[in-house]
């Protein structure tokens, strides 16, 4: 055994869990709950990250643009593959304007006399389309980095919807826009959701239209009956209530979402044009998630566990940072990739002294572009009062 094989040992085949601690979720079944930990310790608490603020976790803010819900991932228990769907994190309610109780019209093509999508058959076409995970560019400090969550999703692939489609005749993108009108003024965000995106990028993808989550219907908030959903990539390109989807000319100029979006994407500036847009994909990111507080014996120890998300499955070796100024060191569990879900680490911590540490993640594998990483984007605090 090397010496990380050991560590990863020493971490997962801990004692079995402070009863309740992590069962916040009950629809969790009991067999995701892996031991980990301290072997022969308790795990006695949880040390909150400090200075971000107060965020109302997992409740249903607001409405329409202005809607939210944050996903409280310090509550996911080890190794959680998905979040249940009423725990998934919203950006933008629906609309009330829109009467679920009325039929939904997706146009193929951007005259209003185009040919409609069939609804039915897209929903007895859907198929498991994996565990994913989706994140808001927006995702931040002041929200718990809430605004990020993985399900399992049922859809179709767009190609395949594509198809239905004429073949354009010049060179053409594909737009792709969803409902967006409001009966509120935003405080936050500008309606009018549609991202325009080249054939290579949605095959590229796997771009799919998702009908369902974690084997139930989309939500209305989730975007219900129909939306966009491209693996890897930011949310704000998985448009809710899809209502067109249209080849436009390759020289369209971009769309206000991806005009809005540009910066929170790493674009170069703000691209006129559409096909100047880079593709929006998450790079690996890494962040704790939680500082569990252990006893093991007469001493107190801590277990640093987080969340790599984001083309994950190219990192091969998480290095963590306690502090600024301070050594990275290699992360001893993590689990393996799948796909586009998340992957759990854990990092055994002593730490020397009590007080303020500042905890900063980087993927070994230097050839591996990780922007936000780079940025400390994703880096939290924690007061240590106990050592
Ligand atoms: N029609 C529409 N689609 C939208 C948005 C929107 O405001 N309107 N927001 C986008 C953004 S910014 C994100 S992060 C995701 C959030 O999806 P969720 O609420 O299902 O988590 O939806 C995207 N799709
Ligand atoms: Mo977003």
């Amino acid at each position: 055994m090397n010496r990380r094989q050991m560590l990863s040992t020493l971490v997962l085949a801990g004692g079995a869990f402070v009863s309740g601690v992590d069962r916040v979720w009950s629809s969790e079944p009991p067999a995701r709950h892996s031991g980990y930990g301290f072997p022969g310790g308790r795990r006695i608490g949880t040390v909150d990250f400090t200075g971000e603020g107060h965020p109302v976790m997992e409740t249903v803010l607001d409405a329409e643009l202005d809607g939210r819900l944050m996903t409280d991932l310090e509550k996911l228990p080890w190794n959680t593959r998905s979040v249940p769907t009423g725990h998934f994190y919203i950006r933008t309610r629906a609309s009330k304007l829109i009467d679920p109780a009325k039929p939904w019209q997706v146009r193929l093509g951007q005259d209003e006399a185009a040919p409609r999508l069939d609804l039915k058959q897209l929903r007895q076409q859907a198929k498991p389309m994996g565990l994913q995970v989706l994140e808001c560019s927006g995702n931040g400090r002041g929200r718990h980095f809430g605004l990020l969550s993985a399900a399992e999703w049922d859809g179709v692939p767009l190609v395949e919807v594509m198809r239905q489609l004429p073949e354009p005749k010049t060179p053409s993108r594909l737009l792709v826009s969803g409902f967006d009108t409001y009966t509120a003024v935003s405080k936050q965000s500008a309606p009018g959701a549609s991202w325009i995106f080249s054939r290579q990028q949605i095959e590229d993808a796997g771009a799919f239209l998702a009908t369902g989550i974690n084997g139930e219907d989309l939500p209305l908030d989730h975007g219900k009956p129909v939306r966009l959903f491209m693996p890897g990539w930011y949310g704000c390109t998985c448009i809710k209530w899809v209502n067109e989807i249209a080849w436009v000319p390759e020289n369209s100029p971009s769309t206000a979402q991806m005009q809005e979006f540009a910066g929170r994407t790493e674009q170069d500036g703000i691209p006129p044009l559409a096909k100047d847009f880079a593709p929006a994909v998450i790079d690996p990111a890494a962040m704790p998630i939680r500082i569990e507080q252990w006893q093991v014996g007469s001493q107190t120890r801590y277990l640093v566990v987080g969340i790599l998300w984001g083309q994950a499955t190219s990192v091969r070796q998480l290095e963590i940072q306690m502090n600024e100024d301070d050594a990275y060191a290699p992360v001893p569990t993590l689990e393996p990739a799948h796909g586009h879900d998340w992957r759990f680490w854990a990092y055994p911590w002593t730490p020397d002294h009590a007080g303020s540490y500042t905890i900063r993640l980087r993927v070994a594998e230097p050839k591996v572009r990780t922007r936000r990483l780079d940025r400390g984007y994703y880096k939290r605090t924690v007061e240590i009062a106990q050592v």
